[in-house]
């Protein structure tokens, strides 16, 4: 049997959308990955037969996220906007690490800047090195910036529903992806995007996928609480400069770390965030890992 390597671009309802070459195949899997208990994710490169349309083997996968559900991805981009809901720092801290145990590059992307102002936030960033993109899909702001981090790579957009994940990717690949309107009532998203879905783009491709409706992150539980700082690179100057070498960094005198917050160099909301992923890392038993 003859198989062609390709990748998925869309998951609905047991089909997969394979693109290989030029051409697309829509496809079913064989019983035997459900067996393994592999979920086949958009983004996986796969060997499957295109006259049979059956997806037979995964290929190695580079990284792979279950929040949101993708694969191989090299950027992902947190995209929050400035009301309804506002930006969650524990939620945006929280990606940031996730993306840096994937070897996944976070960019935060502050959108809908034409309704107020976001300098509080982009200051929050200033030391974490993590790039950081104020935009508004609305009047055409943050677009070129954004285009200029995604040019052959595959790049995912999370964040709640109705930040305007689907209205950047518009403006970006001069689509008209379906956006939904925030309710008055509810001030959030309606979910208006229901799967997860790659675009082409300039040798890439962008990811469109569903939002959340509130603060749901994956379980991070292939992290040792004592590896955690290390997620925050901005801590890195500071780690092993502790008084105590089994300092965690979250409540102890003559801890580095903490100096480096009261002294403006580390900013506190990352380090609230910070011991917020360690509480609930000391937190996970072993049998859960
Ligand atoms: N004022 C303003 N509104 C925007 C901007 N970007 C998006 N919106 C609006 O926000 C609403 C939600 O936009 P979507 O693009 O559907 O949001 P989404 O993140 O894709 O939402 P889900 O698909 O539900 O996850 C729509 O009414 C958009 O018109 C912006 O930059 N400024
Ligand atoms: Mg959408
Ligand atoms: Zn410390």
């Amino acid at each position: 049997m003859i198989l062609n390597d390709g990748i998925i671009l869309k998951v609905l309802a047991g089909l997969y959308t394979v693109k290989s070459g030029n051409n697309t195949y829509e496809c079913s899997a064989r019983g035997n990955f459900k067996n393994k208990n592999i979920k086949l994710l958009a983004g996986d490169s796969v060997k499957f037969n295109a006259e049979e349309k059956v997806i037979c083997e995964l290929n190695k996968r580079k990284n792979f996220l279950i929040r949101p559900p993708v694969a191989n991805i090299d950027n992902l981009f947190i995209v929050s906007s400035f009301n309804n809901p506002t930006p969650n720092a524990i939620y945006i801290d929280r990606l940031t690490v996730i993306a840096d145990i994937n070897n996944i590059k976070p960019i935060i992307v502050f959108n809908k800047c034409d309704t107020g102002d976001f300098s509080e936030w982009v200051n929050i960033y200033k030391n974490s090195g993590i790039g950081v993109i104020v935009a508004s899909a609305k009047e055409n702001i943050g677009i070129e910036e954004i285009k200029e981090n995604i040019s052959g790579k595959i790049s995912a957009f999370t964040g709640n529903s109705g930040v305007g994940k689907s209205s950047l990717l518009n403006k970006i690949l001069n689509l008209k992806i379906e956006t939904g309107e925030v309710s008055k009532k509810l001030g959030r998203g309606k979910h208006t995007t229901r799967e997860t879905s790659l675009y082409s783009y300039n040798n890439g491709y962008i990811v469109d996928t569903p939002g959340f409706s509130s603060i749901e992150t994956e379980k991070v539980l292939n992290c040792k609480k004592e590896d955690s700082a290390k997620h925050f690179n901005e801590f890195n100057p500071f780690l092993g400069k502790c008084k105590f070498t089994s300092c965690s960094h979250t409540t102890e005198k003559g801890c580095a770390v903490i100096e480096a917050v009261k002294n403006g160099k580390i900013s506190s909301s990352r380090h609230s965030s910070y011991v917020d992923f360690y509480n609930e890392l000391k937190n996970i038993k072993e049998w859960e890992r």
